[in-house]
């Protein structure tokens, strides 16, 4: 099972007159919305620091931008840039998880990072357009790719995050508020298979899918060689720590020029994968440079798990 390139790849390019995205689009969420595709993207442009863009569309390829960034730096937490969003609606409400590469670090400890601080930040839209920052997960340690997920899971919002090079669950009753005891360990990198394409650092992709075999989950990760794969994990659906199958094999890797070559070589990188009539629309980065997409069948995607 492998996902399978739309043909008219890549579906949004950088924007050479446009000075917040001349040189890289790339990791987009995608939400379908009343009857639309909605993408918030993240671009780098003469300043190289990543905002994030807004373009609608209505069959997922073809798509219409706004001509400025929906979100940009505001303060010292955030000014080397917002990076990689995964948006999730629940009960009626736009959740942005995102990436804050700040110059000042702001947590206890040490920064992970050489300059300053990241952020697993947290942001609520009802319009998609403006954004309220609700604040980070955790502070002061190297976390990202954080996700969370579609519904409450026994009452409280449920999140996947990076505590590299471990994924981790984490719940939380308001969003704000995460406490140490309520994240658990789930799983990591097959550090023991010299032959895993995920040997070395694994991740979460867009918003777990809910199946009533339980929750699909797309991640990536990559091996010595560094690159980039995408993999499919399947959840229990009331205790989403639980996995029920972790297939061997990806499902997908690079092969086109602006994914094996590119502001970042060998990467594809996916921070959605909505399902729309029954076909996964998988997003992806490719090279850090570009924003492209490949789609597979629902059901074909749950036989190739259930068969792991
Ligand atoms: C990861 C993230 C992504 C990026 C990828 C490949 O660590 O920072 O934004 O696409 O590396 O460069």
């Amino acid at each position: 099972m492998k996902l399978q390139r739309a043909s008219v790849n890549p579906i949004l390019l950088p924007h050479p007159t446009s000075d917040w995205e001349t040189y890289n689009v790339f990791n987009p969420a995608v939400i379908y919305h009343n009857g639309l595709f909605h993408m918030h993207y993240r671009a780098q442009g003469l300043d190289w620091t990543s905002r994030i863009g807004y373009a609608v569309s209505v069959d997922g390829i073809h798509w219409n931008r706004m001509r400025r960034p929906i979100l940009q730096p505001h303060d010292a937490t955030d000014s080397r840039g917002l990076e990689d969003p995964r948006v999730t609606e629940i009960e009626g409400v736009f959740y942005m998880c995102y990436t804050a590469y700040g110059r000042v670090f702001t947590g206890a400890g040490e920064p992970t990072h050489a300059g300053g601080g990241i952020l697993p930040m947290i942001a609520r839209s009802e319009n998609l357009i403006t954004w309220e920052r609700l604040g980070p997960v955790v502070r002061g340690e190297d976390n990202k790719d954080h996700v969370l997920f579609p519904r409450k899971i026994n009452g409280r919002y449920a999140l996947l995050h990076r505590r590299w090079p471990n994924v981790w669950l984490a719940y939380s009753h308001d969003l704000v508020t995460w406490r140490q005891e309520d994240m658990v360990m789930m799983y990591g990198p097959r550090g023991d298979d010299a032959a895993a394409w995920d040997q070395k650092s694994v991740g979460s992709n867009g918003v777990p899918i809910e199946t009533e075999h339980g929750w699909l989950l797309i991640n990536h990760g990559y091996n010595e060689d560094h690159v980039y794969k995408f993999g499919v994990i399947l959840l229990d659906l009331d205790d989403p720590t639980q996995i029920i199958r972790r297939p061997q094999q990806d499902i997908f890797a690079p092969e086109e020029l602006w994914e094996i070559r590119g502001d970042a070589s060998n990467v594809v990188f996916s921070c959605a994968n909505p399902v729309v009539d029954g076909v996964v629309y998988v997003y992806y980065g490719g090279g850090d440079h570009v924003i492209a997409l490949a789609t597979c069948k629902l059901c074909d995607l749950i036989d190739f798990v259930l068969d792991g």
